[in-house]
């Protein structure tokens, strides 16, 4: 049975057999006294309930807020302090590396691509188109025609008289000669004199000859032969040296464009003298052969120094081509040279009588400025 339903009953029972002390006429009109119901007002002590409140202490769990101590995690913050790493940024200034981003003015050398309008140079290329003019330069050697207005000599033999012992003196060609011992040690001079020509009186006369026959057609008829002197030096000297080794003679065959009277002057110091010859093997039994050497010579000799010698460019001329061949030698006259002696020819060394004969033809000595 409910609580609340025990409680009734019992009430219900004390209305019906209370109140005995009365008067025992106990009228029913007596019913009011159901009213101390009023004692169910203590049902208030379930106020207590509230004591459920202590579930408060849950909030405990707001302890649970220390988590925020895992905001000590903001000291990963310091990892803020890679930040310094910012100052890697620094690295940034590696961005000044940047700055060898001004290696790209370096790009500015483009500029020297400008250089490429030196390529305009190449348009001076067709410069080179004026080297064409340079094959007109091949016209300058007809102006080496020119230059024979300043020809110091130019011979080609053809008109001179070959039965003239004088034949070539008359044409300007000197001889000399020197003996040399056998460790070739000068012994002594022949002096200078007019050139002999051999072909007048070929037993008695050496160092040259006019000769005939053996030019093609820019030789023509005649031409120059130049050989030793087989008149050297007594009965046991130069050639006629008995024992090896052996004493030689030098021949020299000679144009002196400016001798003792007539020195270099000085109109001609700045300019070079140029000595053009063509020159041939004699192939017959005269030809050069045994020891026996040659050369083409120029030389300058200083009067006022015991005719020393100052200048003297050769040219070996020993093994000469079979066929016709031109060949040059030049000095340049500087200042020095002025008041001096010049001459321009050809030379052997020999001994023993060994041949020693050279052909030559077109012979020309010119001066022009030095280059
Ligand atoms: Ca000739
Ligand atoms: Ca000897």
């Amino acid at each position: 049975m409910k609580r609340a339903t025990l409680i009734t009953i019992l009430f219900a029972t004390l209305a019906v057999y209370g109140c005995s002390s009365e008067d025992g006429d106990g009228a029913a009109g007596s019913g009011g006294t159901a009213g101390s119901g009023g004692s169910a007002g203590s049902g208030g002590t379930a106020g207590s309930g509230g004591s459920a409140g202590s579930g408060g202490t849950a909030g405990s769990g707001g302890s649970a807020g220390s988590g925020g101590t895992a905001g000590s995690g903001g000291s990963a913050g310091s990892g803020g302090s890679a930040g310094a790493g910012g100052s890697a940024g620094a690295g940034g200034s590696a961005g000044a590396g940047g700055s060898a981003g001004a290696g790209g003015s370096a790009g500015a050398g483009g500029s020297a691509g400008a250089g490429g309008s030196a390529g305009a140079g190449g348009s001076a290329g067709a410069g080179g188109s004026a080297g064409a003019g340079g094959s007109a330069g091949a016209g300058g050697s007809a102006g080496a025609g020119g230059s024979v207005g300043d020809a110091l000599y130019r011979g080609n033999f053809n008109s001179l008289d070959a039965q003239s012992p004088s034949a070539l003196s008359d044409d300007g060609w000197l001889a000399s000669g020197n003996q040399f011992d056998s460790d070739g040690n000068f012994v002594g001079n022949f002096g200078t004199f007019p050139a002999p020509n051999a072909t007048s009186d070929p037993g008695n006369l050496f160092y040259s000859a006019v000769i005939e026959g053996q030019g093609g057609p820019a030789q023509g008829g005649q031409q120059l032969s130049v050989f030793n002197d087989y008149n050297c030096c007594g009965a046991s000297g130069g050639h006629n040296d008995p024992t090896a080794p052996y004493e030689t003679v030098e021949a020299l065959v000679f144009q002196e464009p400016y001798n003792f009277d007539d020195r270099i002057p000085v109109e001609l110091v700045g300019q070079t003298v140029t000595f053009f010859f063509e020159g041939k093997k004699d192939t017959g039994p005269f030809g050069l052969g045994g020891n026996t050497t040659a050369q083409a010579f120029m030389k300058t000799l200083d009067p006022d120094a015991g005719f020393a010698t100052t200048r003297n460019p050769t040219l070996d001329t020993t093994n000469l081509p079979l066929d016709w061949t031109g060949f040059s030698l030049s000095l340049d006259i500087t200042s020095d040279l002025e008041g001096q002696i010049l001459q321009v020819g050809f030379q052997t060394l020999a001994q023993q009588g060994e041949p020693s004969t050279n052909f030559y033809d077109n012979v020309l000595i010119t001066a022009s400025p030095t280059p």
